[in-house]
């Protein structure tokens, strides 16, 4: 049987997609909903009851999603019902029900098994419960679709000494002692939510509680829960929820709503966090932090993530989406917010520079891979394969743009309009827009192509400079190229931010006082004309990435310079660096390609040079201008992918880039290398940062002295960062103290898994040929837990995202060993697995010989007797391309 013939019947019998052209209001709605919990490890209860009303004129039956569950008994009006039947694919009808009614439904679950981590489950000794998108139908069956909004109550009841805390949504009204050592907590939430949006923990923690006072002068308590023993990590975790707080408060004008705000750290979590209303749950890797144990990165992330689920609190959960194809609604938006919310507390330009570096190195691929989709997906199979960077980064870039057309004033506006019409209602992307749109009375009609349009669109730059009347013209050409899941494109609505520098590098007045302008390019092509431009400019295009494109301009060296030293936008100058790099890239590619010399000249090095030794440069920037395109991000800059050729040429300009510009990176390093008490600030941060990626040019081409350094910043370091960056340079250098530097780490945090994850990655992504069997033997290392999904990602993940050469060893070798982890998750953890598999489908571009070693493992996915759906969306699609 040939591959295409087994691929068509494989589709054949498997799950549908679901279009949300075919989205259709609830025939019933549910008003409340009591749940009574009665926890055991592997019989669990769940006792809920429902006031359901029927809202449709038929009196058709009622359809409640339910999987995994064991049905004990329903109840209609308090009395025995049998007139149901269970759907296989997941579900229950039930027949001729009155117009309104209470529904009993008495559920069994075993939480223990439940290693999937969708619905309640156990992490470590607590339980806890990840219900987005569609894991409440694991608790009992409901209504699960976020349209239905109901007020939950929920008593939980559990054995006193084990589960000393017993937490649930909202406000707490009850608790008491019951037999068998057993006790009971209750809470009710006052807010309609949907299903999605409902939590529990039950566990013994330690509890570091706080106040916040609301602008409105509320006081709500503030409450982090960590595993026993870990209370000296949750300081940044609380500082950072209550600048959140305050800075929704300030930005956005929106307040907190309960009387209490609970965030609940746990090891074993699909994801980095969970909005659920009032009682967040969280990836510990986004809690915990001091600075022995903890990156900057860290720091950053934590407050970022902190951020960005207290922001969901209004964008999501107030206000939440009326189906899942609307998800960037929520995602995008909380994106946009926590990204402002970085920017306003940290350095802007940084942030906006690590934004941009996600989009290009792995949205960008994303886009133009086999689970092409836009912001607003039109056809699902598995909704958690759509927690995407689409959704939720260009989601991002796609309000930015909004924020950008608009201007804050009136983008602010347009947000508090969106409340005020929708604050608990479920709603869609375009009742955003029309919020946005009716606030500025700025026409969106057009933009809105964002939303349903996949893709990258690539725009062409050319321009004309007249000096006899001293005009210059500028014309932008769209193309957007057919994606997988469309064929045909439109122009699309783009914001160019554009600054004009003149010979001297001042930036030339466009119109009165100003020397910046958005362009709004709404056509396939568009000139734009500039008066009185007194010599030909080098113009600085997208300043501030003013739209999630890809450009040309057919820039010289000297131009990217310019722009490099002069560009007003930060950004910008960090852009241009990045341009002049990939242009060699490009350059020296083509040049192995044709067995020619490669080349890395003079203005180029000194252009990098004057940026080392910039006195007026932040640290932090300078760091960035030196973190070139990856290997990842490289493949987009092509249209046939050329592994080794990439490593190569990349390898070759880092190395000339080291060696010729070895004793600044030497100064560098000594002028930041500052022993002092550790501080999360943005200027230590940043100063660590240079510091460190300083050291890694010297580890690449001076191992002795590199050596040298690196055990000596470990012998003195009082905080991850720094050790981490020495263990960094010792790794990508392969310098001689690396193994002992490795085992020394290893010997005294092997007991801390989210410190060991650090560890692994580097393992992971150690560049040498022996790595992938390194990895192999690390699964039986007395800290890798193979069902812990961070331990999984560090590993597994790291290798396959991030160690692109050796992943893609032309023996095979990588791919088979990610596809045989994946056969193990697909059983234990779908939704993992399904993340973890993404470089094997991104193959389109590759050599023949890669893409057909990837085919054959695909294949092996595909005949699995129970691939989950997860696994058979993205196989099936990337097989099909
Ligand atoms: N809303 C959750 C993500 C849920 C993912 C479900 N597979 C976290 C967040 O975006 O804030
Ligand atoms: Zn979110």
């Amino acid at each position: 049987m040939s591959q295409v013939d087994s691929l068509e019947e494989v589709i054949e019998k498997n799950p549908q997609e679901k279009h949300l052209s075919d989205y259709r209001p609830s025939d019933y709605s549910i008003s409340t909903i009591d749940l009574e919990f009665d926890l055991f490890d592997n019989q669990t209860t769940v006792k809920a009851i429902s006031q359901v009303k029927r809202v449709s004129a038929k009196a058709t039956p009622l359809f409640l999603f339910g999987e995994s569950l064991k049905l004990l008994s329903v109840l209609v009006d308090d009395v025995d019902y049998s007139d149901f039947e269970l759907i296989e694919e997941g579900g229950m009808l039930i027949n001729s029900l009155p117009d309104s009614f209470k529904l009993e439904i008495n559920t069994e679950v075993d939480p223990a098994k439940n290693l999937a981590f969708e619905g309640l489950y156990k992490s470590g000794e607590a339980f806890c419960t990840q219900c987005e998108a569609e894991g409440f139908r694991r608790i009992t069956y409901y209504l699960d679709r976020p349209d239905v909004l109901a007020k939950f109550s929920t008593k939980v009841i559990a054995d006193k000494t084990l589960y000393p805390y017993l937490l649930s949504n909202g406000n707490q009204v009850d608790q008491g002692d019951l037999e068998g050592g057993r006790h009971f907590v209750s809470w009710v939430d006052p807010f309609p939510k949907p299903a999605y949006l409902f939590a529990l923990v039950a566990g013994d923690f330690d509890c570091l509680k706080d106040t916040y006072t609301t602008k409105s002068g509320r006081e709500v308590e503030l409450a982090l829960f960590v595993d026993k023993g870990n209370l000296d990590k949750t300081q940044h975790a609380m500082l950072s929820l209550k600048k959140s707080m305050q800075w929704d408060e300030q930005r956005f004008n929106l307040e907190y709503d309960l009387d209490i705000y609970m965030i609940v750290a746990v090891d074993f979590f699909n994801m980095g966090a969970m909005e659920n209303k009032g009682l967040n749950i969280f990836n510990s890797k986004f809690v915990l932090a001091n600075p022995q144990s903890a990156t900057d990165q860290d720091y950053l992330g934590i407050e970022a993530v902190i951020g960005h689920e207290y922001f969901h609190n209004w964008t999501g959960n107030r206000i939440t989406c009326r189906d899942w194809f609307q998800l960037s609604l929520k995602e995008g938006l909380t994106v946009f917010r926590d990204q402002e919310f970085s920017s306003d507390l940290g350095s802007r330009s940084v942030n906006r520079i690590a934004n941009v570096m996600t989009m290009r190195d792995h949205q960008f691929s994303e886009d133009a891979g086999p689970m092409s989709h836009p912001i607003r997906p039109e056809s699902v199979m598995e909704m958690n394969n759509f927690y995407t960077l689409t959704v939720y980064e260009k989601g991002s870039e796609v309000i930015r743009m909004l924020h950008t057309l608009l201007g804050e004033e009136k983008f602010q506006q347009g947000m508090q309009l969106y409340v005020q019409r929708h604050d608990g209602q479920a709603v869609t992307c375009d009742d955003f827009v029309a919020a946005m749109q009716d606030a500025s009375a700025i026409d969106l009609i057009l933009f809105k192509r964002w939303y349903s349009q996949s893709g990258t669109p690539n725009v062409f730059v050319t321009d004309h400079y007249n000096n006899i009347n001293n005009t210059y013209q500028i014309t932008f050409k769209q193309k957007t190229l057919p994606t997988a899941d469309q064929a045909k494109k439109l122009p699309l609505h783009i914001p160019i931010d554009i600054e004009l520098l003149d010979n001297k590098g001042n930036a030339i007045e466009l119109s009165k006082g100003r020397t910046t302008r958005v362009l709004s390019l709404t056509h396939k092509e568009q000139t734009f004309v500039f008066q009185n431009v007194k010599s030909k400019p080098v113009p600085c295009l997208f300043r501030g990435f003013s739209a999630p494109v890809k450009y040309q301009y057919a820039y010289s060296d000297e131009q990217l310079l310019d722009i490099m030293s002069f560009a007003s936008d930060e950004f910008s100058r960090w852009d241009a660096g990045q341009t002049l790099f990939n242009k060699y890239l490009v350059k020296n590619v083509k040049a192995l390609q044709q067995k020619e010399a490669l080349e890395l000249p003079e203005i180029f090095i000194d252009g990098f040079k004057s940026v080392l030794v910039s006195e007026n440069l932040d640290p932090a920037l300078i760091a960035d201008m030196f973190t070139f395109t990856s290997e990842n991000g490289a493949r987009e800059l092509f249209e046939y992918v050329d592994i080794d050729a990439i490593h190569h040429a990349r390898h070759f300009m880092l190395q000339e880039i080291a060696t010729q510009l070895h004793e600044l990176f030497v100064d560098t390093y000594l002028r930041h290398h500052k022993l002092k008490a550790y501080q999360a600030d943005i200027n230590d941060i940043a100063e660590r940062k240079l510091k460190n990626i300083s050291l890694i040019f010297i580890a690449l081409v001076d191992k002795k002295l590199a050596n040298e350094y690196v055990l000596a910043q470990i012998d003195s370091c009082n905080n991850m960062t720094d050790h981490l960056g020495a263990l960094t340079a010792a790794n990508i250098g392969l310098l001689p103290c690396r193994s002992d530097v490795m085992k020394a780490f290893d010997d005294t945090w092997y007991e801390n898994g989210l410190v060991m994850d650090k560890w692994f990655a580097l393992q992971a992504s150690m560049p040498c040929e022996k790595v992938l069997n390194n990895i192999e033997n690390l699964f039986n290392h007395r800290s890798f837990v193979f069902n812990n999904p961070n331990r999984l990602r560090s590993l597994v993940g790291a290798f396959a995202q991030n160690n692109t050469y050796h992943f893609h060893n032309i023996d095979g070798s990588g791919y088979q060993f990610l596809t045989e982890q994946l056969i193990k998750l697909n059983s234990l953890n779908p939704q993992v697995a399904s993340r973890l598999i993404t470089p094997l489908i991104q193959f389109k571009r590759l050599d023949e010989v890669r893409i057909q070693l990837i085919k054959k493992q695909l294949n092996r996915l595909l005949v699995l007797p129970d691939l989950a759906v997860d696994l058979y969306e993205k196989v099936t699609k990337a097989l099909a391309q």
